[in-house]
């Protein structure tokens, strides 16, 4: 069978949505880093519709940071691939807006001079919370080992903090200072901590760099939302059914999709708003609601679900006791830490995404929300404990991700299941020493204090999350309604 590429555009069926710009004399605009399903499915999507839409030279040159998958993959149909939205009205996109893809590893001189050439404007990022190098306080991190390298050898990166200052560096010389740099992660203050992460690192390597990045680059804010589960075998088959022609790695997801941006560039962008991003002055709220009403309910629902032996997102919310227990969680502990506000109906907003979760057409396997837990907890429900603490609010519902995440984590170690966290060594030793004692093992996991910080000393905090290692020791796909229930 062909394959999907720039020639077969014209001959996909009708009904296959594709762009209308000149693909071919359209020049790059863009440089992403960790170009993984979320960019393809989110920001990328977005790009290409605004090309459509007003065109402009704002293809994006993808730069993997360590894996050759999707370089090789999409080699063989000119970066191009399929978005497959899964809903009531389902409908496939072709998507033409990457230029090139590269991996740093192997291409860094081509690398460079993307990332350098002054028709960049933009360099945006999906590297997941991991990849800013963050100590639990959200400041450069110096004992990170990337960090420790790219001290050493500046010139020759591995980090993406390492590797923005190493094209600073080089546009301050050359000039080339029409650069906005986005942030597009699930973090709290996304943009603002990238900015200071990198200023922090120029300083060091060159102090005038440091001064030059605060005066003259904008790190926007961005609040990025839509459900992407990972490709699979099956969406594959199907799609090529559908297109008529081979894509080697189409991507999924759920009709909704959202982007704030703040509306801070230091140099020109893609007419997004012509195609539903949102520009304002302050994403904090848009941040704080989605981080807290979303992800801390998809990390809740990840850990207590597989310990249930729960496989995805709609199974566990399908269930009446974990809906309940979810809105239960929403409505006493994490929408009151928003607080009030006139610019959002919050329970309107809780509502429409535990609607979300409903999407039947959607199989969001919870094993993969449950990736990184030391790395995104802190951002989805240890934020909302603090200031629920910080309001003498209640904060035991809140405990139970926390525990369930402990449990998690000895469940993956007894079945000898892989367990996805850059603190996978650390948190496996614990659980091969307590394997056996869950409250001896929590006691120690509370006391990371790369993940918990001032919580760790929190004796209330401590002792409501030994309570629920009690309560959810056992639990299981045959009880975990009586005890959800009972909570
Ligand atoms: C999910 C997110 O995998 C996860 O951690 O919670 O990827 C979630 O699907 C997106 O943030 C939704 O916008």
């Amino acid at each position: 069978m062909s394959q999907l590429n720039i020639q077969s555009l014209s001959q996909l069926p009708k009904q296959i949505r594709k762009p209308t710009y000149d693909v071919e004399n359209t020049g790059r605009g863009i440089v992403h880093l960790g170009p993984g399903a979320f960019h393809r499915a989110h920001q990328a999507v977005y790009t290409d519709l605004a090309m459509s839409a007003s065109g402009g030279n704002w293809k994006i040159d993808a730069v993997s940071l360590r894996s050759q998958d999707l370089r090789d993959k999409l080699a063989t149909q000119d970066n191009l691939y399929s978005l497959v939205i899964l809903d009531e009205n389902p409908y496939i996109q072709a998507i033409a807006a990457f230029n090139n893809i590269f991996v740093l590893g192997d291409q860094r001189e081509q690398v460079m001079s993307s990332m350098c050439d002054a028709l960049t404007h933009i360099i945006s990022l999906t590297i997941t919370e991991k990849g800013y190098c963050l100590d639990s306080a959200g400041e450069l991190d110096w004992s990170n080992s990337d960090i420790q390298k790219d001290k050493n050898s500046p010139d020759k990166p591995v980090s993406a903090i390492g590797l923005l200052v190493a094209v600073l560096k080089e546009r301050k010389n050359s000039g080339a200072d029409q650069l906005t740099i986005i942030s597009c992660d699930n973090l709290s203050d996304n943009g603002t901590k990238l900015g200071k992460a990198v200023v922090t690192f120029a300083n060091v390597i060159e102090p005038e760099l440091g001064q030059w990045i605060a005066s003259n680059i904008c790190f926007p804010n961005t609040m990025v939302d839509s459900i992407t589960p990972a490709t699979s075998e099956e969406l594959k088959q199907q799609t090529e059914k559908e297109l008529g022609v081979e894509d080697a790695w189409p991507i999924q997801r759920e009709a909704f999709t959202q982007w704030v941006i703040e509306d801070n560039f230091s140099g020109p962008r893609p007419d997004w708003e012509k195609v539903g991003v949102t520009f304002t002055q302050d994403v904090y709220l848009y941040e704080k609601a989605k981080l807290r009403v979303l992800n801390g309910t998809h990390s809740t629902l990840a850990y207590v679900g597989r310990l249930c032996d729960l496989e995805t997102v709609y199974q566990a919310i399908s269930e009446p006791s974990f809906e309940a227990f979810i809105r239960k969680l929403l409505v006493t502990e994490i929408l009151p830490s928003i607080g009030a506000t006139q610019e959002m109906d919050l329970a309107q907003y809780a509502d429409d995404i535990l609607q979300r979760y409903h999407n039947k057409h959607i199989r969001h396997f919870l094993s993969q929300i449950a990736w990184d837990g030391s790395q995104k907890l802190p951002f989805r429900i240890l934020n909302t404990i603090r200031d629920n603490i910080q309001n003498k609010q209640s904060i035991s519902l809140l405990c139970i991700p926390i525990a369930a995440w402990s449990l998690f984590i000895l469940k993956q170690h007894s079945q000898g299941q892989q367990l996805v966290d850059p603190l996978a060594p650390e948190l496996l030793e614990l659980a091969d020493k307590y394997s056996t004692e869950p409250l001896a093992f929590v006691d120690e996991i509370l006391n990371l204090k790369s993940v918990f910080a001032e919580l760790s000393n929190n004796s209330n905090f401590r002792s409501q999350v030994k309570q629920h290692v009690t309560t959810l020791a056992n639990i299981n796909k045959q009880n975990f309604a009586q005890i959800l229930d009972d909570l």
